[in-house]
Parts: structure tokens; sequence; C-alpha cells
């Protein structure tokens, strides 16, 4: 049978940014009862249309139901909206969606536990039109039972992951996971000016692209995940020198079409070093060496 809106768990919102805006009515959609707030009244409006109370005040808001999602700017803006909330927020829930360093999400969880808060740190890895969607996924760090205890309304917004009890987690893989987001958005964008050049279109480019990237990229990135954790790198696939001679062409073919290569000389200059030092032979992996130096 299915359950009616009031048989799900009620969730306060602070924060109506964009991103804010699409957890909220995330959770309208999944039939929540949503309690908002912003520091800009005016942009809870659409939400209130939806059904969503309005709080009129960040106390208001706390104070409405037990679990509590921010997504503000940055965590000034958090400790700014929680302010002279301690009282009001012992024996809650909240759960930080705010974009943080490790260090941040650590402080907050210190400070949380000293006023008897129950705190998650989550990083949110996909942007607001795809949350609630079958792409999106959640990172969160915190003691597993409050993530168990929530989870099944935290789902409303995507895939809950669960990183561990440390509260910094979530941000420490959220950077990382966009460092690797924008090298390879980075690659793809050289990749088309690459084509481009000869007069292939992103489009007819993209496919292939993506292809390569989820099948035998994504098979690459398995293999070298175990040897970087072994620290040991046969290059029996190919080996470093095999790649610095294909990435010479790289170079070679850009700069014959006028296109930028400091990307491509990042780790053509990587390769080289691990080369210079013996290790021509290892696998793509020994680079894990040069990059933590
Ligand atoms: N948008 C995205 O794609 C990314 C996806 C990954 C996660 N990020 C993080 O989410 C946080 C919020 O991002 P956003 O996209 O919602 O940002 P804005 O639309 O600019 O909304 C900002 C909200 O923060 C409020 N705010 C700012 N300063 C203060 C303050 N001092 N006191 C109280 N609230 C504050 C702002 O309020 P207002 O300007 O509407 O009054 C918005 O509600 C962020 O950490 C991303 O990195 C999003």
């Amino acid at each position: 049978m299915n359950s009616t809106p009031h048989e799900r768990e009620s969730v306060t919102v602070l924060g109506l940014g964009a991103m804010g805006a699409a957890l909220a009515g995330a959770f309208l959609a999944a039939g929540h009862p949503t309690t908002v707030w912003n520091r800009t009244a005016a942009k809870a409006e659409p939400l209130i249309a939806r059904g969503a109370a309005a709080a009129a005040s960040p106390g208001a808001a706390v104070t409405a139901n037990r679990l509590i999602v921010a997504c503000v700017l940055d965590y000034d803006a958090l400790r700014a909206v929680l302010a002279g909330q301690e009282a009001a927020l012992a024996g809650r829930t909240l759960v930080n969606l705010t974009s943080g360093s490790p260090e941040q999400a650590r402080e907050l969880a210190d400070w949380a536990d000293g006023i008897g808060l129950d705190y998650l740190d989550g990083a949110i890895m996909i942007t607001p039109p795809g949350i609630g969607g079958a792409d999106a996924t959640v990172l969160y760090g915190g003691a597993p039972h409050v993530l168990a205890r929530h989870r099944a309304t935290l789902a409303a917004l995507g895939e809950p992951v669960e990183l561990g009890a440390d509260a910094g987690i979530a941000g420490l893989y959220d950077t990382a996971l966009l460092g690797l987001m924008w090298s390879a958005l980075s690659g793809w964008l050289h990749g088309v000016a690459l084509v481009g050049a000869d007069g292939v279109r992103a489009a007819e480019f993209t496919p292939v692209a993506t292809r390569w990237l989820s099948g035998a990229v994504a098979g690459f990135i398995g293999r070298y995940a175990a040897q970087a954790d072994a620290r040991t790198y046969p290059g029996d696939d190919a080996s470093l020198d095999v790649h610095l001679a294909a990435m010479e062409h790289l170079l070679h073919a850009s700069r014959a079409r006028g296109i930028d290569t400091a990307l491509p000389e990042v780790f053509a200059d990587q390769a080289r070093r691990a080369i210079a030092a013996g290790h021509g032979a290892d696998s793509y992996a020994r680079l894990i060496e040069v990059v933590q130096k």
C-alpha cells in the first residue's frame, strides 16, 4: 500500500538558492512535509505554492522539524544562519550539504557534538536540475546510525553514498571528484578543439569519446587503482615509454593546429620525470609517485 504524504518524515530546508530550492522541491515531490527558510524570503514563494511551509526565521525553521537540511553558499553563511540557535538545535539532526573543505566540516561536526546535535556532512555530486534523478548521488560522512535513521528521506535527493564516520570525508571526496571532472572536461575540450581544427563537430566526436571514457578508460582506472594501492606498477598493458610517445604525437598535432598545449604538457611532463627516474617500463599508475612528490 502506498504511504500518504503525512507518513513521510518531515524536513526543514535552510537555504533556497538554486540547489536548496531543488532539494526542497525533491522532498515535496516525494511527499515529505517540508518547511523552508531563506535569507531572501521571496525565494520561498514557488515552494510555498507547491505546499511547503514557510518559516519566518532560522529559529522557527530549526524548531519545525527534527531533520534539518542546510545548503547555503558556504560554511560562514551557514554559521551565520545557525548563530544563536544552539539550544534549539540540541536533539535534532543537521545534514549540511553546503560545499566546504574537510577541515571546515570537521570543525562544524565538533561544534555540533558540543551542543548535542547529530551531524552529517554531505556532498552533492549533481547540479540542481538533476536532484532526485537517476544520476544524482549524495556522499555522506558522519555517524552511520544517523544516516541510517534518515536514509529513506535523504534518498529523495539522490542515491545516498555512505563514506564513513569522519565528517570531513564527503568534502574530501568532493574535491577529488571535482578535480577528476575538470580534468576530464578539459581533456574533452582539448579533443574537441583538435578534431574541430580538421572540421569534425563536437557532436560527432563526443559519442566516440564517451564510449572510450566509460568503457576502456574506466577499466584502466580499475586496474591502476590496485597498482597504486600495492605500489607496484607492472607495465604489461602499456609502458610509460609508449604513453610518452603518444603524448608527443598529441603535442605535435596540437601545435600544428594552433591549439593550447598547456594541458597535455602537464601529463607529458609527469611522464618525462618518471622516465628520467628510470621507470619507463612501468605502467601509467607509476605517475602517482610523481603526483605525490
Ligand atoms: N549549484 C550547483 O550545481 C552545486 C552542486 C554541488 C553543491 N553546490 C553547493 O551548494 C551550495 C549552494 O549552492 P547554490 O547553487 O544553491 O548557490 P546559490 O544559488 O548562489 O545560493 C546561495 C544560497 O546561500 C544563501 N546565502 C548566502 N550567503 C548567506 C548568508 N550570509 N546568510 C544566509 N544565507 C546566505 C543565499 O541566500 P539569498 O542570497 O537567497 O538570500 C542562497 O540561499 C554551495 O555550497 C555550492 O557549492 C551547488
